[in-house]
């Protein structure tokens, strides 16, 4: 039974609009139509894929859920449940003149590699998320991939190629297709401040959702911070009874399994933070004993932002938390990912001359007691199996000794991604500037203490124009990175701080500028011919998919073109 109206194949050669741009493609002149019914087989097998309800995660019910929510979206079935935003559904155009009309009878897919665990951590390179789509004029699909996770990037492209029409005329048609296409950087995230305000679980599965549509492989949440302690740790229960901003209004145990296996259903890993020494006032709620500076003022003498407080460096009550806390979490996570985020952020000297046991603000003297509380919490880590990741600060600002298998993350420029690779580090690239979401589009105007921050932060210029897709879309996680170290630079993340970011503007704050930047992390910054991209060929793909694949799917997020910038292009 055909759908009411059918889909066809839209694209010229010269605009293929993929987001993100495979590596390779090519394309032909006839137009194809695609119909409900088509025959979808996995391996060989020839029933339909779309009944399946398995629960379990293999690779095979990984595929099968991914080829139903596929065709769900493509035929307008099952979009997005939570903002369901009111359309017209398929349009009844369709193109005449091509007669008889030629249908998709079959797709054929062939997972050529078997999934073993490790397949569902589509970490540091040990996955293969390439594929490769072949449409032929005769109507006949196939799409081919090493693993369960290639086939799920393949289906986000294959639904990219079916355009439903609202207007006359602009149809033009390509089958044959052949892409192939690999990601440029093996990390490619989302760092998601579920801190400092309360997201509930929905909100954070829609936004996988909509990180997968972007092939996207990391969603990292920033777990904890000063503002609150929103997971129940069952060994700790008064931390997030007490530093939660509500009891009840965090994670429990099972909605994190819940989080990390929808994530690696859609091909995501989730990587948990728990910031510290750093950004840690709210375990004082619960633990007084183990903070220091709790709330200090005046604030931007002891902290990076209020309210202050960070974990003392001298105390045994301290080593007992953290053995604690990492001996409840990291078995129940580690099943589900590859690293633990240890954080280290912004630690002020300062807040030491508060601390009871150590009373000094000498980096000298507080270097080693951080240098002893990560390899304690880095111990825990390899001992579950997993590779701690830290902030720059901890390599490039207290000079720590960390292991070769420490993944180090950069926020405050280019020449830390360098400093981080040329010390042989692994790194997460990223910068303020560019690859902050949280900052720009007026967020910040509002925020009680914004005179404070234009002092710490004057680079964010306010309320900008500039601070859209564009700007995300022109920074080179390479930048600066010597030829010979650019292996180290695991990929990189885009980050939402949450500080003026909550449910109900999620959404458009991340998307789709956050798309931009996944952009940069599958494709690369540079095409083929090692070109940078350019924003006249990204501007009407990354249109096309805010509408079809955001706006389609239920996010009512706006495009912000902002200002043009000619020069940057
Ligand atoms: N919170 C935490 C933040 C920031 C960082 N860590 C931050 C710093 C500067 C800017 C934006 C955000 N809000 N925990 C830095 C990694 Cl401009």
């Amino acid at each position: 039974m055909w759908f009411q109206t059918s889909l066809i194949l839209v694209f010229t050669s010269c605009a293929l609009a993929i987001w993100p741009a495979p590596q390779s493609f090519s394309s032909g002149n006839s137009v194809l139509w695609i119909g409900p019914d088509v025959q979808v087989t996995y391996n060989g097998g020839n029933s339909s894929l779309t009944s399946d309800t398995h629960d379990g995660i293999t690779g095979s019910a990984i595929v099968k859920k991914g080829v139903t929510r596929a065709l769900g979206t493509l035929f307008r079935q099952n979009i997005v449940p939570w903002k369901l935003v009111p359309r017209n559904g398929l349009s009844n155009f369709e193109p005449g003149g091509y007669s008889p009309k030629t249908y998709i009878k079959t797709l054929t897919i062939t997972q050529t590699g078997t999934d073993n665990s490790s397949t569902f951590k589509p970490l540091a390179g040990q996955v293969d998320e390439s594929y490769a789509i072949s449409i032929g004029t005769d109507g006949t699909a196939e799409i081919t991939a090493v693993s369960s996770v290639g086939v799920l990037h393949a289906l986000q492209t294959f639904i990219q190629l079916f355009y439903q029409h609202s207007s006359a005329g602009t149809y033009t048609n390509l089958a044959p297709i052949k892409i192939t296409d690999a990601p440029k950087f093996a990390h490619r995230g989302l760092n998601m401040d579920v801190a400092r305000n309360w997201f509930p679980v929905e909100d954070i599965l829609r936004t996988i959702d909509a990180i997968s549509w972007n092939k996207f492989n990391i969603l990292h949440l920033h777990m904890t911070d000063s503002q609150s302690w929103p997971m129940d740790i069952p060994a700790l229960p008064e931390l997030s009874q007490k530093g939660a901003y509500f009891t009840g209004l965090s994670y429990t145990p099972d909605d994190i399994k819940k989080i990390q296996t929808y994530a690696i259903q859609r091909g995501v890993e989730v990587v948990i933070e728990f910031d510290m020494p750093g950004h840690t006032t709210a375990i004082g709620i619960a633990y007084p004993d183990l903070i220091a500076a709790f709330d200090a003022q005046p604030w931007d003498t002891y902290c990076a932002e209020p309210p202050c407080g960070s974990l003392k460096l001298n105390s045994s009550a301290v080593d007992d938390f953290v053995d604690t806390l990492f001996g409840d979490v990291l078995p129940r996570v580690a099943p589900y990912s590859t690293y633990l985020h240890t954080g280290g952020d912004e630690v002020n000297v300062n807040a030491y001359l508060l601390d009871d046991t150590v009373k000094s603000n000498d980096s000298a003297v507080l270097q080693p007691l951080i240098q002893k509380l990560v390899d304690r919490n880095h111990a825990h880590i390899r001992a579950a199996g997993l590779t701690p990741v830290v902030w720059e600060e901890m390599l490039l600002v207290w000079n720590l000794t960390l292991g070769a298998d420490v993944v180090v993350q950069t926020w405050q420029s280019d020449a830390n991604v360098a400093a981080v690779t040329a010390q042989g580090h692994k790194v997460l690239a990223g910068n303020y500037n560019f690859w902050y979401l949280d900052c720009g589009k007026g967020q910040w105007l509002d925020f009680a203490e914004g005179a404070s921050f234009a002092k710490f932060y004057p680079f964010n210029d306010y309320c900008s124009p500039t601070k859209n897709w564009r700007l995300v879309y022109s920074y080179d996680p390479l930048a600066g990175v010597p030829q010979n170290q650019t292996d180290l630079v695991l990929g990189g993340e885009v980050h939402i701080w949450s500080e003026q970011t909550d449910p109900v503007n999620l959404d458009d704050m991340v998307w789709p500028r956050a798309s931009a930047a996944g952009e940069v992390l599958w494709s690369g910054r540079q095409d083929a011919n090692g070109n940078n991209r350019t924003q006249l060929d990204a501007s009407p793909r990354l249109a096309e998919m805010r509408e079809r694949q955001h706006v389609g799917r239920g996010f009512q997020v706006p495009l912000c073109l902002g200002a043009l910038s000619f020069s940057a292009l």
